[in-house]
């Protein structure tokens, strides 16, 4: 088939080439102001002309459109890339290239000025520029011609200057064939950050439909594998895909199916999908924020991407600049503790989309806000920081955070108390479970001076707001605690704070979750061992063992009352000091095991 087209193209190019305008050049191009090469190459890379060292042609004009070696085929819809290199060194050199689509010719008509180089070039840096055969019909064969002007754009594809060259080649167009028209019109009627429905003006060759096709962007049917692709049933003219991702560019194409025959695919349609915007997006969906004691403590991942501004929201009073159109707010709420006093901060998560926030925090309600604070960049860096202090206790604050002037991307968020001189223990471990008591341990706290304050609290509850179920203090030094008193089979939450003295008490460290058994679990943990009597008054006896254990007894607010290494089989401990009280025996193995039980002193 192409063989065809060529034969057809030189015997026509003969007859017409006289009737086109030769530009003439005043001072030539000798000096370097020639055309020196010519390439042509598909966008898959393909070199279609490659037309090198062509040097300064006689009368500055390079009449190629007879040598069949240099005639080439492009096909309509279709984008080629052009590169034009001349003789000079300096950077002086100016192009333009011109079809003669309707092959009348003349290169002036619309659309036939097809490239104008944007900067000019030089014998190192030469123009690289795109050419776009537009949708065309059937079989063309026609004249592409380059000229090369020094020290401007050429005016026209007939008026030549002073230093420059002309080159002409002969080009086929194979565009579409008649036959079997291709829709028109192809437009985008919805689309999702998931779905895209489209429409076209229906061909009138069709018989079977329509084929569509969404392509990665910039990729072609013809040359590339579709995303997706279906087909319509005859006379329908509109489709929906499915199949894409959020913020994603897409090209859509569609052809007739004529039956026999399928048309020039129509397109590109480009889309793209919009980000699925966060949960938050709106006042009434807010994310409740935990109050932490520190930013770190309860700081959650947050993301602006793909927020919408809600017109009906009032524009925040700072870090507002471009707020309606760039700004994408996100929405948070936080309850005032007991205190009234709570910080609200973000800071980077090293989202180089998100440096820069703004915050404001209102009472009221969504649609009714009343202003409490807007904040720009109190925080590190950009970031924001709100410290209230004086607010109710209980009630519900709305936090609207924004990228300044947009920004968006994934920041962090956090609640928290305001920082006390008095720092919290760290680290809470549960270290003993049994049936009606627990024991904890926990790393102090460098501002302790005075002990720590331990409360277990009923499953949910905290020592801020609710009664504890059981309390006590431990003294200076001391970084261990034992519960007693519980319920079996029972769920609690344990928290314990330092004591500063002067400096006031921490923060709640806790809660540390957990659950007394059925029944004391740990007596059975060392085989063989008893401990008798109890309740005891003087003497603890210890029979049973077979190597070396670490006796410990401790009192119920955890302090080690009594330690004592046993290597014989029957032990008997003096318990006569000790007063009466509920005590915690500990017996530890060589190999790690352990034994725990209540003893009660009378
Ligand atoms: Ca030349
Ligand atoms: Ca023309
Ligand atoms: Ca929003
Ligand atoms: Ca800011």
């Amino acid at each position: 088939m192409k063989k065809l087209y060529l034969f057809i193209l030189l015997f026509s190019v003969q007859i017409l080439s006289a009737q086109y305008c030769i530009p003439s050049f005043s001072s030539g191009c000798t000096l370097g102001d020639d055309i020196d090469g010519v390439i042509i190459e598909d966008s898959n890379g393909n070199l279609l002309l490659n037309h090198l060292n062509t040097g300064c042609s006689p009368g500055n004009y390079g009449d190629f459109t007879n040598d069949p070696s240099l005639h080439i085929e492009l096909d309509a819809d279709d984008t080629y890339t052009i590169t034009i290199t001349t003789s000079y060194s300096g950077s002086y050199e100016h192009q333009r290239v011109w079809i003669d689509f309707d092959g009348n010719e003349s290169f002036e008509d619309p659309g036939e000025l097809v490239f104008s180089s944007s900067t000019a070039s030089s014998s190192s840096n030469p123009t690289i520029g795109s050419i776009t055969i537009p949708h065309l019909p059937g079989v063309i064969t026609t004249r592409l011609r380059v000229i090369n002007l020094y020290n401007s754009l050429p005016v026209n594809s007939c008026t030549g200057g002073s230093w420059g060259e002309t080159h002409d080649y002969t080009i086929t167009i194979i565009g579409e064939n008649p036959d079997c028209y291709s829709p028109t019109d192809l437009t985008l009627d919805s689309i999702t950050s998931t779905s895209a429905t489209f429409s076209w003006t229906g061909s009138p060759d069709e018989t079977d439909g329509y084929n569509w096709a969404v392509m990665a962007d910039g990729e072609h049917p013809d040359n590339d594998t579709p995303l997706d692709t279906g087909s319509t049933a005859t006379g329908i003219v509109t489709a929906t895909t499915t199949q894409l991702s959020q913020n994603s560019a897409y090209s859509i194409f569609v052809q007739t199916n004529c039956g026999t025959d399928l048309s020039f695919w129509t397109g590109p349609l480009d889309i793209l999908t919009p980000i699925t915007p966060p949960t938050n997006d709106d006042c009434t969906d807010a994310i409740t924020l935990t109050l932490g004691n520190d930013f770190d403590d309860q700081a959650i991942v947050a993301s602006n991407l793909g927020a919408t501004v809600d017109p009906n929201d009032p524009i925040p009073t700072c870090d507002n600049f471009n707020f309606a159109t760039n700004s994408r707010d996100v929405w948070f709420q936080v309850v005032v503790p007991a205190s009234g006093d709570v910080n609200v901060e973000t800071r980077s998560n090293n989202d180089p989309g998100m440096n820069n926030t703004g915050m404001e925090i209102y009472s009221g309600s969504c649609g009714n806000l009343t202003l409490i604070e807007c904040n720009t960049d109190d925080g590190i860096d950009k970031f924001s920081l709100i410290a209230l202090s004086g607010q109710t206790a209980g009630e519900t604050l709305l936090v609207r955070i924004w990228g300044y002037n947009s920004h968006q991307g994934e920041f962090l968020i956090s609640s928290y108390k305001p920082e006390l001189p008095c720092d919290n223990p760290s680290d809470v471990t549960l270290e003993v479970i049994e049936d009606t008591f627990a024991e904890f341990s926990w790393t102090a706290s460098t501002t302790e001076t005075d002990g720590y304050e331990w409360a277990v609290m009923a499953e949910e509850e905290d020592p801020d707001n609710d009664t504890p179920v059981v309390t006590g203090t431990v003294g200076t030094g001391i970084t261990t605690a034992i519960a007693s008193g519980l319920s079996p089979q029972t769920n609690y939450d344990f928290y314990v704070r330092t004591d500063c003295g002067a400096d006031g008490m921490s923060y709640w460290e806790g809660p540390l979750a957990f659950s007394t058994v059925l029944i004391g679990i740990n007596d059975l943990s060392l085989e063989g061992i008893t401990v008798y009597p109890n309740p005891v008054e003087d003497v603890l006896n210890i029979t049973g063992q077979e190597s070396k254990y670490e006796l410990s007894i401790f009192n119920i607010v955890g302090q080690k009352v009594l330690t004592q290494t046993i290597q014989s089989d029957n032990a008997s401990i003096d318990v006569s000091h000790l007063s009466a009280d509920i005590y915690i025996v500990q017996l530890v193995s060589e190999t790690g095991k352990t034994m725990n039980m209540k003893l009660i002193k009378k």
